[in-house]
């Protein structure tokens, strides 16, 4: 390996023990842009490696808030600034009640690269919350948005930091968030936050641009293939925001999400998640009962399995892992290699371990999609919400939608055609690593050291 890769990596891997999602996005990564840092020696130089593994700027704060009965709780905020080199720091934001520094900071190092990855200005950033909102009131999700806020607002701006949702994080605390911003800054900058309502500055597609982006980036993959998605049979995991995009945009394509996993086991339905009144009850499911998917699975008379995940036993053509970091571990990539299934396309930021995606890649025998990629429709939204949110402005959703369909096919070709570059064939994971990474080097570079 190269040897001054192999000193940032080793050290990353000592300094960060303790924070396993980060030690492990950086290996990935850096694995994949060995060729490129082999033939840019004033990489070196400039510590070009030292530098994407250390945030410009992070920080912790507190964050009391009072629930209903008039106790008070004390949670953690973060707030990570990982890399602005190409624009203000931009990502969402996690309330979730594992949260830690590792999980934003692997984020936060994956956002910068997606960010690179959309063409638009965006630098990379992250933030979140230990903040459990399972169970809570309206009211102290309110009271909560607001004290997190609080803390937050003196580093954030449209053209400083811009925050959005991540998981736990929607367009209800998206608006709460907001009022609290105005309310302390006495300014009209809704640029300062993505996701927002339409009333006041959201983006049309906005909430269906990752599930949307993801399955048009999947478009391109079959078209490469030869194939088409027509008839597709899908399994995805979660049935958040980003697999409830999956499933209505699989729906238009004339595809279907046939296996829908959440913590409790997965369902089975033959004839797709399709229907309006299915897909309505995924979005009733996600916001009433996020910890089980067994109500679908009740209410239309399907197959549910209890306790387990159906990766490598479903009988899908793809693969879209859409819940959480680490869902595919190594064995169930086992049995995904053994069931013959041809496209692996990752949906939710890492859901594959490292030894999980080593053996899915190099078995060549099905084509791997890297989350950083094919879940930028997401972000690259937001950055559009941006823009009209500067000219004062709002587009159709004709108008977002094929944006955002020019943004999926121009970086999975850039992603190709990078890998193609390297003699690499098409491999889509390094292709987006190093073509992330190269655009985010070279400002870097040209912006001298600081
Ligand atoms: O992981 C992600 O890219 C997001 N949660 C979206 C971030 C954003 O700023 O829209």
């Amino acid at each position: 390996m190269n040897q001054y890769l192999l000193d940032v990596l080793k050290d990353v891997e000592n300094k960060h023990a303790g924070q396993p999602e980060f030690v492990q996005t950086v290996q990935e990564v850096f694995k994949s842009v060995e060729p490129l840092v082999d033939i840019h020696p004033e990489y070196e130089k400039a510590d070009i490696l030292g530098r994407m593994v250390e945030p410009e700027r992070m920080f912790t704060f507190r964050v009391v808030w009072m629930d209903d009965n008039g106790k008070y709780h004390t949670n953690r905020g973060w707030r990570c600034q990982f890399n602005g080199a190409l624009g203000p720091y931009k990502g969402g934001l996690r309330f979730q009640k594992n949260v830690n520094e590792s999980i934003i900071k692997f984020l936060g190092f994956e956002q910068v690269y997606k960010n690179a990855l959309t063409g638009l200005p965006i630098g990379g950033g992250k933030g979140g919350s230990d903040f459990d909102p399972a169970g809570k009131s309206d009211a102290e999700i309110l009271r909560f948005c607001q004290s997190y806020m609080t803390a937050l607002y003196r580093y954030i701006g449209p053209d400083v930091d811009v925050p959005a949702g991540d998981m736990g994080v929607g367009k209800r605390e998206i608006g709460y968030l907001f009022g609290q911003y105005r309310r302390l800054k006495g300014v009209w900058e809704n640029g300062v936050l993505t996701g927002k309502g339409l009333s006041y500055g959201g983006s049309l597609i906005r909430p269906e641009a990752t599930g949307y982006g993801a399955v048009y980036y999947l478009q391109e993959v079959l078209k490469h293939e030869g194939d088409t998605i027509e008839g597709k049979r899908i399994g995805v995991s979660g049935f958040g925001n980003v697999a409830w995009g999956i499933m209505k945009k699989a729906a238009q394509l004339g595809a279907k999400v046939t296996y829908v996993s959440g913590p409790d086991g997965y369902f089975y339905d033959p004839d797709g998640v399709i229907t309006n009144e299915k897909l309505a009850f995924i979005e009733w499911m996600r916001a009433n009962d996020p910890m089980h998917c067994k109500p679908y699975a009740d209410k239309y008379g399907v197959k549910f399995v209890p306790g387990t995940k159906f990766w490598g036993t479903a009988d899908v053509d793809v693969y879209m892992p859409s819940a959480i970091q680490n869902d595919v571990t190594l064995k169930w990539a086992e049995k995904i290699l053994d069931s013959g299934v041809r496209y692996y396309i990752e949906v939710a930021n890492m859901p594959t371990t490292n030894e999980a995606l080593e053996l899915l890649r190099s078995s060549k025998k099905l084509i791997v999609a890297p989350s950083k990629a094919v879940n930028a429709g997401g972000v690259g939204v937001s950055a559009l919400e941006m823009s009209q949110n500067s000219e004062r402005l709002v587009w159709s959703a004709e108008e977002v939608d094929s944006q955002l369909h020019r943004m999926m096919i121009n970086i999975h070709d850039t992603s190709a055609k990078t890998a193609e570059e390297f003699g690499l064939g098409y491999d889509l994971v390094s292709g987006a690593n190093i073509a992330g990474f190269q655009k985010v080097a070279t400002a870097m570079l040209e912006q001298g050291i600081f």
